[in-house]
């Protein structure tokens, strides 16, 4: 029994997906770019495909799992189920106009034309904003709509907006913010939930190990009680005496995200000596 994962097969997800993988344990070779390949030490097999064709192929059980952008996922409104958010391919989907047309709300697009690759999307919300303007699908190179004259406005991917700025366009608002995530048949075998709960499991240790930080230093003892509440760390922290008295070690976990604040923290109460050491999983 094999747990079938279809991701992308050349394009922006393709070697992140890849190295999600390898991550979890996984090893995968596709150095002749196959349409499928079984992993060498876990029971999976990996489909490499379009992304546009992920949702369908996982709705009908040709894979079990697939990893895409969300933005597609909705865009194709497949009968799947979104098991975990990736952290990467990072992007939103805005609306964007001419540079120099005044904008002052979204009423500008009343009863105007805009094109994009992202239709459902587009209608679904023009709908909630009970604006009635035409909508143009193309496949590609929508940042050209405009200066073509196909269309008032656009609707696409946007990642650092240089594309938009070098077609002189602006963004004027984001309808949606994306990841990669992974996707799932609603109707996996008891077999296949199992393999992909194991899956599951190793993505987590991997995505919190990347979260967090070790950190260790060292402390006067008269700062030991304020010091562990701010690095309670993931049961509580790890206190050793140092040679020197009056002084300890104290070893902890630290989330990225308050990182800098902590450190601030530590230092006004005497710690010194701090290593911040990356974390390569974390099985809490
Ligand atoms: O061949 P296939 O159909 O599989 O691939 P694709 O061409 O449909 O998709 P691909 O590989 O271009 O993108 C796959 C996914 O990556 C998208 O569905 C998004 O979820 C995500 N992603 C993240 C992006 C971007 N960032 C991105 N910047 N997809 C496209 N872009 C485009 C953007 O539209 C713009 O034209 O890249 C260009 C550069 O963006 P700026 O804003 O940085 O200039
Ligand atoms: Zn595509």
């Amino acid at each position: 029994m094999k747990l079938k994962v279809a991701i992308q097969k050349s394009g922006r997800l393709s070697e992140k997906s890849l190295e999600l993988l390898k991550e979890c344990g996984i090893k995968v070779s596709n150095g002749d770019r196959k349409l499928k390949t079984a992993a060498q030490n876990f029971p999976m097999e990996i489909l490499f495909l379009r992304d546009d064709d992920i949702p369908q192929y996982v709705e009908q059980g040709v894979a079990d799992i697939g990893i895409l952008g969300e933005n597609e996922v909705l865009e194709k409104d497949k009968n799947v189920a979104i098991i975990e958010r990736l952290g990467f391919g990072n992007c939103r989907l805005s609306l964007a106009i001419p540079k120099d047309d005044v904008y002052d709300s979204v009423s500008y697009f009343q009863g105007k034309k805009v094109a994009t690759s992202y239709p459902k999307i587009l209608s679904k919300f023009f709908l909630e904003k009970k604006i009635d303007a035409a909508i143009e699908e193309i496949g590609g190179s929508v940042e050209i709509a405009t200066s073509i004259g196909l269309a008032d406005g656009i609707f696409d991917i946007v990642s650092t907006g240089s594309t938009l700025l070098m077609n002189g366009l602006k963004e004027i608002e984001t309808v949606l913010t994306s990841e990669a995530v992974m996707i799932s048949n609603k109707n996996l075998t008891k077999d296949k939930s199992e393999i992909l709960d194991k899956l599951l499991f190793r993505i987590k240790a991997f995505k919190n190990g990347a979260r967090n930080k070790y950190i260790v230093l060292n402390a006067p003892n008269e700062s030991l009680e304020k010091i562990c509440t701010l690095v309670p760390g993931m049961r509580t922290p790890t206190i050793l005496p140092l040679a020197d008295s009056g002084w300890s070690s104290i070893h902890s976990v630290i989330e990225e995200d308050d990182f800098w604040n902590v450190i601030d923290a530590l230092k006004s109460y005497g710690a010194e000596g701090i290593l911040v050491i990356p974390i390569e999983k974390m099985i809490v």
